[in-house]
């Protein structure tokens, strides 16, 4: 079976997420359509590559990530780093003539997700931005529906991203919270997990009318080492810097279909963890999926009996999208992990056969516009226009 040479940069929490899924691939997906070989992880910071190398169980690391892209042996450049970097690392890999599997956001701005599109076109390589909440199976299920026209049309949906571990003020300032690393905040971090699969699911944003906020002000400086997203805290001595993206942001969208739906997301929900939800209602029936409850869809049909018409829960399982991979058993229960394994083996797959995969740097540009509108808007307090796509 074929092999494919892996190059991992960044070694934080992603890199394990992705390192899990290069191992765990072809233990669900056999036969797999490559073997992924963890060959080199990249660090700046040395103690950390090191480390990495051991716990992730790569053969090599190096603090310089041309180290991997110069690499002829190396087949596929993972990037796991902050934002900032995305743009960089992924046009040098382009060229070189690897394909890419990139962390969200794509980039800092939509121009910077142009060249990185155009770049990976052009030196015709397969790229994938890792967008995973899109391949729990129930999400596909979810598409199976209104694809077969079990929903009708489409008429409004609301998705929600809520979590809390940046509501104590006392959580310190990572790369998230500074726009010249991060981009945007609650936004870029996971406002646009959701934007992918509403998209994916509704069809393209058409407008968009939005409102952000920052209510943490400043926070305490985060000294070095991976992002500790809320866990530590630092005291009150330890000085605060201004946090200059947004903590929250809520918006409206009328999708190119005439659907219309609204979206928020906020990392200060008290009492929300990782609280992906999204309700899409046709003129048929409507759908319900919340992320914490992630092997049910919950489904409701016009056509049922009115008096037996209301919400019901499908367990995804073997019959469902991945199911002859994943567990053999309805609700055995899948989890972060899977959803990464599924994305992996849907970009091997991609690599192996036909190079088309979703969502690409295509789609994460197409993503960046979005964000790009939506802080516009808040700016503005305006409905905003997405512009399209530009191919040249
Ligand atoms: C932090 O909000 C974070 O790690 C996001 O960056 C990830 O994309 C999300 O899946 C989990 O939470």
């Amino acid at each position: 079976m074929e092999k494919m040479n892996i190059g991992m940069v960044g070694a934080g929490f992603m890199a394990k997420a992705h390192s899990i899924a290069y191992a765990g691939m072809p233990m669900f997906f056999w036969p797999a359509p490559a073997i992924p070989v963890k060959k080199i992880i990249a660090d700046v910071n040395e103690t950390l590559a090191k480390e990495a190398k051991e716990k992730f169980a790569f053969e090599t690391y190096t603090t310089n990530w041309q180290d991997i892209v110069n690499d002829p042996n190396i087949d596929v450049v993972d990037i796991c780093t902050p934002n900032n970097t995305h743009a960089e690392i992924a046009i040098a890999a382009a060229k070189a003539g690897k394909h890419i599997l990139c962390e969200k956001p794509l980039s800092l701005t939509p121009s910077e997700a142009k060249d990185m599109y155009i770049a990976a076109r052009d030196n015709k390589v397969t790229t994938m931005v890792a967008f995973n909440y899109r391949r729990t199976p129930a999400v596909q299920l979810a598409k199976k529906y209104i694809d077969e026209g079990a929903l009708g049309d489409i008429l409004d949906f609301r998705g929600t991203y809520l979590q809390d571990w940046s509501a104590d003020p006392s959580s310190p300032l990572s790369w998230r919270f500074q726009k010249d690393i991060c981009g945007s905040g609650a936004l870029g971090d996971i406002g646009t997990h959701v934007v992918d699969m509403l998209r994916f699911l509704v069809g393209d944003f058409a407008r968009v009318n939005a409102r952000t906020a920052t209510y943490i002000k400043d926070r305490p400086i985060q000294n070095a080492g991976i992002d500790s997203l809320g866990n530590v805290k630092a005291d009150n001595t330890t000085p605060r810097k201004p946090v200059d993206v947004d903590d929250q942001c809520i918006f409206m969208i009328e999708c190119k279909n005439g659907a219309f739906g609204s979206i928020e997301a906020t990392r200060n929900a008290w009492g929300r963890n990782n609280y992906i939800t999204f309700e899409i209602h046709g003129t048929k029936g409507s759908v319900y999926f919340n992320y914490e409850r992630r092997d049910e869809l919950q489904v409701c049909f016009a056509d049922d009996k009115s008096d037996r018409r209301g919400f019901r829960t499908v367990y995804t399982g073997p019959n469902h999208p991945y199911g002859d991979g994943l567990w053999p058993i309805p609700a055995l229960g899948i989890g972060y992990t899977e959803t990464k394994i599924v994305e992996t083996y849907d970009f091997f797959k991609a690599i192996a056969e036909s190079g088309e995969t979703s969502p690409n740097f295509r789609d994460g540009y197409a993503i960046e516009l979005i964000s790009d509108a939506i802080l516009t808007s808040a700016r503005t307090r305006s409905w905003v226009e997405v512009p399209e796509i530009e191919e040249n």
